[in-house]
Parts: C-alpha cells; sequence; structure tokens
C-alpha cells in the first residue's frame, strides 16, 4: 500500500502545474491577463504573424481559465478593421472588467497613439465610445485599479515624443483615469529617473500587502520598483526576472496565489514570433519579488 501511495504522489507530482506556452497552435506575444465578470481568469494577447518579420499585429487573441493550466481559446476578439480611425498595427494590449463592462486598451505601434474598446461581454462585439484615440502618446498601456476604486494608467513615452533618460528607450509613467475609464483625470506623472533603470517598454502596476509594484522591461529582463502609494514615489528595486529577451510581463492575483505571464520564443527561436506562458511570482518575507527563473523548455 505504501508503494502504491508513493507511485501516485510520484505521479502526481508530475503533473506540471503549466501547460506552457498556454497554445502553439498560433503565435502569442504582450499577455494581458485580468479577473473577468464571470470569476474566470481572462487573458487578452497580440498575435504575431506566422510569418512576422516586425511587429504586424492585426488583432487580438482572448483566452481563459479557471485553474491557470486547461485554457480556453475564444478567437480573435478584436481586428484593427474594426476600429475605423486606427491606422497601424495592434500593440500590447491590456483588458479590465468593472460593472458590467469590458474595457479593451490598444496601443497603435510603437509610437503609442492608444484607443479604448468596451463591451458587454469580453469577446466583443465592441462599442468605440470616443471615436479616435484617447491619447496620442502611451505605448504599452496597462491600467491597474486600487482597492478603493480608483484606476490608474502606468506606460512608456514614445522617445519620438520625449528623450528618454540615459540607457533607457522611452519613459515610464503613471496617471490617474477618469472613472468613465476612457481618460485621465490631471497630468501623467512621469517616474524620476532615480525611481527606474534602463527603462525599455511593458509598465505593470500591482499592489501586494499595501506595497505598489511597478514592473516593466528594462535591457537585461524584467525590473521592479515599489512604492507606499500608486504615484510614487518609487523605489528602484532592480531585476526580478533577468533574460536577455523576456519581455512584457502581466501579473495578477487569482484565487488567492500570484502569477506572471510573459513572453519567449520557445516555438520559432525568433523574436518576432512569440508565445505566452506563466509561472508562479513569490515574494520574500521584506516584500521584495522573489527572482523568477528564466524557464527552459
Ligand atoms: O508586441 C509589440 C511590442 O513588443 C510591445 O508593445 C512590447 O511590449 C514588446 O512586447
Amino acid at each position: 500500500l505504501i508503494t502504491l501511495l508513493g507511485l501516485a504522489s510520484l505521479s502526481a507530482s508530475a503533473a506540471p502545474e503549466f501547460s506552457n506556452p498556454i497554445t502553439t497552435d498560433f503565435f502569442t506575444a504582450d499577455p494581458a491577463p485580468f479577473i473577468g465578470g464571470d470569476g474566470k481568469l481572462w487573458l487578452y494577447t497580440s498575435h504575431d504573424q506566422p510569418d512576422a518579420d516586425i511587429f504586424n499585429m492585426v488583432d487580438y487573441c482572448a483566452f481563459s481559465t479557471e485553474n491557470m493550466h486547461d485554457w480556453e481559446f475564444h478567437g480573435y476578439v478584436l481586428h484593427t478593421n474594426d476600429v475605423p480611425w486606427v491606422d497601424g498595427y495592434f500593440w500590447a494590449p491590456a483588458g479590465l472588467y468593472r460593472d458590467g463592462t469590458y474595457y479593451l486598451y490598444f496601443p497603435i505601434g510603437g509610437l503609442g497613439k492608444t484607443g479604448v474598446v468596451t463591451s458587454k461581454s469580453p469577446t466583443g462585439p465592441w462599442t468605440d465610445p470616443i471615436g479616435g484615440p484617447m491619447d496620442t502618446a502611451t505605448m504599452d498601456p496597462y491600467v491597474f485599479t486600487d482597492d478603493d476604486g480608483q484606476a490608474y494608467m502606468v506606460g512608456s513615452i514614445p522617445k519620438q515624443q520625449l528623450e528618454p533618460q540615459p540607457g533607457c528607450l522611452r519613459t515610464p509613467f503613471v496617471v490617474k483615469m477618469r472613472d468613465d475609464l476612457l481618460g485621465y483625470e490631471g497630468e501623467k506623472r512621469l517616474l524620476e529617473p532615480h525611481e527606474y533603470e534602463k527603462h525599455v517598454e511593458a509598465a505593470w502596476l500591482h499592489k501586494h500587502n499595501g506595497k505598489y509594484y511597478y514592473t516593466h522591461k528594462g535591457k537585461g529582463g524584467l525590473l521592479y520598483s515599489m512604492s507606499d502609494s500608486p504615484m510614487g514615489p518609487y523605489k528602484n528595486m532592480g531585476y526580478f526576472m533577468p533574460g536577455k529577451y523576456l519581455n512584457h510581463q502581466g501579473i495578477i492575483k487569482y484565487k488567492n496565489e500570484w502569477y506572471i505571464f510573459f513572453q519567449t520564443y520557445p516555438v520559432s527561436n525568433y523574436l518576432k514570433r512569440r508565445n505566452v506562458s506563466l509561472t508562479r511570482l513569490e515574494y520574500n518575507s521584506d516584500g521584495s519579488i522573489k527572482t523568477v527563473e528564466e524557464p527552459v523548455y
């Protein structure tokens, strides 16, 4: 009996916790997880073209899961042709659910025109409530909602609009969102040079045990800064997931556990054809983030 129990636990522990990458049927990138109104973990991703040599994405993918292992693919939920004013490619999206409405934020290419569409369903059909871009200088938008309901957008100002700090490719910011989640309340606060380092892109904000974590992609992997307030000031904490080509994280708490989504290119071995994976995110007792190992496929 003991041997049988031992074998059972061995086979149970051998089962992988995640099914990484979440799909290899097509390419996915820029993971944007959020909790839907149905209590499921939803994920929007960019969709690299099968023969992409540039980031020429034209639609977004939607997935959902209830256990972080088994993923349901819901199709390509928004195409550049669906929004009449869009005049470029769809780069890293952000998703949000609030009070019966889903919000899908989308930047147009790397120069940062950002729009938002809304729907009663996470897969559309979508309404374009503004009828044009909400902002003309934001790349990689993410919208974080604090415990009091106040939402904040983080992202990057492209270098064409603002000369970045030495050692950085763009400038990270945080700004309060209006209650309608379609625009800003006040001005963007640009993070000051001492608050971060080597910023490239992929700003993301999350909160754990009362502390705010501003994570982003730097030149040698994923970096973070910590604060007692979403608007900062932030303390630069350095790398937590080193790896030259690991970029664009999405961090979320689901069913009381923290996860980090990220992108690599294990199928194509080519930076422009990517696949999304995930793993656990853990903290040290002082609140710092434990180093996340680069995955081996
Ligand atoms: O997917 C296009 C760009 O690549 C994103 O905007 C960046 O974050 C990087 O993932």
